[in-house]
């Protein structure tokens, strides 16, 4: 049974639609269990259809569950596929997935569908909101991507040293972490040093490291699909006395927002745990970015822990917590860890020291 496709269908009455088109790559890969590319799905509350292409079909039968798969013969698009066998199947409103669709696509669709009795429905996140809650198996596969990416950052780490370079750094760590597995980057990995590292999102560049820099290094990898997402600051020489302020105050809205993850938390109130402490030192206007986000098949998903959203933790979610200062010419500092919401708490995947480390 798909208890994917399950959870789903259990939400198509709340949406007021009888089936959800799921174009959206992650969602379709999601859904079916499918791992390639090119195939268009949807879900109805009896039925669910998958459609792909003659280079797909048995990578598809062995994969797709709990979902009849239609090849799409040459020269006809796959969505024009799923569209007719939409038609063919008595569906009155149609849900599509609207922030994953685009112009040009819907237009086509409105096109096919004309004269058909077929109401198009706008809806977003759908596919998103069942992803926010990990099953066992996906929390392992997280909890590999993990594994593999503190391994290599830790022999990255007895690399940094004055005159070595950004780059350097990122790519000892990411071929470190292909040796042990490692699928991909989650993202470009940042090692952003001195000045720079006041830039949150400074991607490691030619810089060369120095004494007195610090350097935000912030790292993930792809495993089977999952993304793991890291943050460590360290320092090279000596620390200033600056530098050590900004690093124990991140420190301690960091441990304090992470104190309060467990279930039934409400996401909006974790970011403000972290954003009193940092304001309350006067640094407020320097954390200009959300407390974090949920980790899974998308390396940045639901949910949010933002001032912006208002939703409560559940169990199975993984999400990280990364309040951090960023200052001009000093830098910064960011520390993150990546947890699992637990019905208790949670537990924290990263597991390099939070105490300032000098170089
Ligand atoms: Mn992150």
């Amino acid at each position: 049974m798909n208890l994917r496709v399950k959870s789903l269908r259990d939400r198509l009455n709340e949406l007021n639609i009888d089936a959800l088109l799921v174009t959206g790559k992650l969602n379709r890969n999601y859904l079916s269990g499918f791992t390639g590319t090119d195939c268009v799905l949807w879900v109805g509350q009896k039925k669910a259809v998958f459609v792909t292409d003659f280079r797909y079909t048995r990578q598809a039968q062995k994969q797709v569950q709990d979902m009849k798969i239609l090849e799409t013969p040459p020269g006809k698009g796959h969505l024009q596929s799923a569209i007719d066998s939409i038609i063919d199947s008595g569906i009155q409103r149609l849900g599509f997935e609207s922030h994953l669709l685009s112009h040009y696509h819907y237009e086509l669709i409105k096109k096919w569908l004309k004269g058909k009795g077929i109401k198009l429905v706008s809806v977003m996140d759908v596919v998103e909101k069942v992803r926010m809650v990990k099953s066992s198996t996906e929390i392992n596969l997280i909890k590999k991507a993990n594994q593999i990416s503190m391994a290599a950052f830790e022999s990255a780490l007895k690399q940094i040293r004055p005159g070595i370079r950004e780059i350097e750094i990122a790519k000892i760590y990411e071929e470190e972490a292909s040796k042990r597995g490692g699928e991909g980057l989650a993202f470009d990995t940042i090692v952003a040093s001195g000045w720079r590292a006041g830039l949150p999102h400074g991607v490691a560049s030619s810089k060369k490291i120095k004494s007195g820099d610090l350097v935000v290094f912030d790292f993930g990898i792809k495993y089977k699909g999952y993304h793991s997402d890291c943050t460590r600051t360290l320092m090279v020489g000596k620390p200033s006395p600056k530098q050590i302020e900004i690093y124990q105050i991140v420190k301690e809205a960091q441990a304090q927002a992470l104190k309060k993850v467990r279930a039934g938390v409400s996401t909006k109130q974790l970011d403000q745990v972290a954003r009193d402490i940092i304001s309350k030192a006067g640094y407020g206007e320097y954390f200009g970015h959300s407390l974090g986000h949920g980790v899974g098949l998308d390396i940045h998903e639901g949910p949010r822990l933002a001032q912006s959203q208002e939703m409560l933790l559940q169990p199975g979610m993984v999400v990280t917590v990364e309040p951090g200062i960023y200052l001009d010419k000093i830098g910064g500092v960011r520390i993150e860890d990546l947890v699992v919401v637990t019905e208790t708490g949670h537990r924290v995947l990263t597991s390099y020291t939070k105490e300032m480390v000098c170089l």
